[in-house]
């Protein structure tokens, strides 16, 4: 490869962070190039095929980003986060030196075959700056899906990785697999009405709402979609996505809302989905990842029950869970609840110490795992012919749930087959699910400071160490209120700090976000 290809502008400073690189779509050409280069060293050390999605996700059309796969369609490791950023940062004259670093670091073989896969959203930067990560993939047997979804890519390399195991390593295979699970599930379930089968999707104008649409035809009518934000007319993310809807908690434009029926939203690159609904008086009704969580649990949990199986289940959490859906989880479900810090990849590894392992971000990211022995102990519970009828029926849903959901990395089209196909079976409207337990009212905003660094944290994010004085401050200003927490941190995507409060009425949450962001200049 010629490493001049895309050269680096002199003194561009930039940070692999929560998502990977994330930032205006002007900076990142050189990047893309970069991150094409260390994908193909990261494929020939782990001997497998390496993903690189380019997206931004739920930030504005005009920014851009990249983030590493790895073989079983979980996120880069730690080292390998520090090297991107050092490769990135490299000036150009000083490029090959940091290449062989990190060769040399790792002791990779350069001989080795390499394969990556490589993805994009649907923004107008995406595919020229794909292309800038295809040359600098420079092995052979790389392949270029194109248009995909986050997830999709996700589950095409740990499909690829697995020899087809976990299924086949196309768009197409994954719509079959998910779909037929989806058909399998609701057949549990008894005289769907059309209202039930009926969901309205706000696609962000995103990649979501092309992929929703191709998906739909694997359906065989048992969910019909009114697509919404498709793309065709509006802006991407803006007034409309997940992200908008949690954080303005309203609806979003260009979506028909009428009372009581079911609405999702998507994010840019379909990883997240919120639900919501207006009631019969007009006020709007959000149910974020908490909510989806607590639904899911609540399902994995009586099927447990029901098929006699004693597996450990858990669901985890970050400090942006509603001081609710915890109590609710940990008091009245009694499941183990875990909090993380923030970041799909904390997680996803706290999940993975479980049996069933439920994690959701309150945004809306989040799915499911199952430890291997859980699999196994549920497929021979299914196949033994002297298991009992309702031990079998809760296995057989069991097994079309691990196959609905995508265990790589929180999924908007397979969290949202997933929740319709609960609803269907414990026959539940939107209304009834939303009642489980009633949120705090809760405001998140974000503050620009100079130096976002200067805070540390520590307890999952949820205490602030230093600037000094500044978690004394929030402790009194919380102290004023009922039922109130607040906490700050500094974003890992943007250059803000993020300020979140709850309490017991949105006044109170409002005041209390506002006075603790005062607190942090
Ligand atoms: P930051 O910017 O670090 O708060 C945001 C989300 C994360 C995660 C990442 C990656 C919130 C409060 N934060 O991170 O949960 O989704 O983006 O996209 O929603
Ligand atoms: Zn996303």
């Amino acid at each position: 490869v010629d490493l001049d290809l895309h050269p680096k502008p002199a003194g561009l400073d930039l940070q692999y962070g929560t998502a990977g690189f994330r930032t205006n779509a002007k900076q990142l050409d050189h990047i893309m190039f970069r991150m094409g280069l260390l994908a193909t060293i990261r494929s020939k050390k782990t001997k497998a095929t390496i993903g690189v999605m380019v997206t931004a996700s739920h930030n504005p059309e005009e920014d851009n980003g990249v983030k590493l796969v790895d073989p079983m369609g979980e996120m880069v490791t730690p080292t390998w986060e520090g090297y991107a950023t050092q490769l990135a940062n490299a000036e150009q004259e000083g490029l090959l030196t940091a290449l062989r670093d990190i060769i040399e670091k790792e002791a990779v073989n350069m001989s080795q075959e390499a394969g990556v896969f490589v993805g994009k959203d649907t923004r107008s930067s995406s595919s020229s700056l794909s292309q800038a990560v295809i040359d600098g993939v420079s092995a052979l047997g790389g392949h270029y899906y194109g248009l995909v979804t986050t997830p999709q890519l996700h589950y095409m390399v740990c499909c690829h990785n697995t020899q087809g195991k976990y299924g086949e390593a196309t768009v197409e295979g994954y719509y079959n697999k998910l779909c037929q699970a989806f058909i399998q599930l609701t057949k549990n379930a008894s005289n769907r009405t059309d209202d039930q089968k009926h969901l309205s999707v706000d696609g962000a104008n995103g990649i979501g709402a092309l992929k929703v649409r191709e998906m739909e035809r694997h359906l065989k009518q048992e969910l019909k979609i009114s697509l919404f934000n498709d793309g065709s007319k509006g802006k991407l993310n803006h007034h409309c996505g997940a992200d908008f809807v949690k954080v303005q908690q309203k609806p979003p434009t260009g979506i028909k809302l009428n009372p009581g029926e079911r609405c999702c939203s998507f994010d840019g690159d379909a990883d997240r989905i919120v639900y919501y609904y207006t009631g019969s008086e007009g006020h709007f009704h959000l149910l974020d990842g908490d909510k989806i969580a607590t639904l899911i649990s609540t399902f994995l949990k009586e099927l447990l029950t029901q098929a006699g199986l004693h597996l450990k289940i858990a669901v985890v959490q970050t400090a942006y869970a509603n001081g609710s859906s915890t109590h609710y989880l940990e008091d009245i479900m009694k499941v183990i609840v875990r909090c993380t810090k923030t970041g799909v990849k904390h997680l996803h590894h706290a999940a993975q110490q479980f049996d069933i392992g439920v994690y959701f971000e309150a945004n809306g990211h989040g799915t499911v795992l199952f430890s291997k022995a859980a699999e196994e102990k549920i497929q021979h519970l299914a196949e033994d012919p002297n298991t009992d009828d309702s031990r079998k029926r809760a296995a057989l849903l069991l097994q079309n749930t691990i196959n609905v959901i995508n265990q790589t990395v929180g999924d908007a089209l397979s969290d949202m087959l997933l929740i319709e196909a609960i609803l269907a079976i414990k026959d539940l409207t939107i209304q009834q699910w939303d009642a489980i337990y009633t949120d705090l009212p809760n405001r998140q905003l974000k503050v620009k400071v100079a130096d976002r660094r200067v805070i540390d944290t520590t307890d999952a994010e949820r205490r602030a160490v230093s600037p000094a004085g500044l978690q004394e401050a929030i402790d009194s200003l919380v102290k004023k209120y009922r039922q109130a927490r607040s906490f700050v941190r500094p974003s890992g995507t943007e250059d803000v700090v993020r300020v979140y409060a709850e309490a017991e009425t949105q006044e109170s949450a409002d005041t209390l976000a506002h006075e603790v962001s005062l607190a942090v200049y």
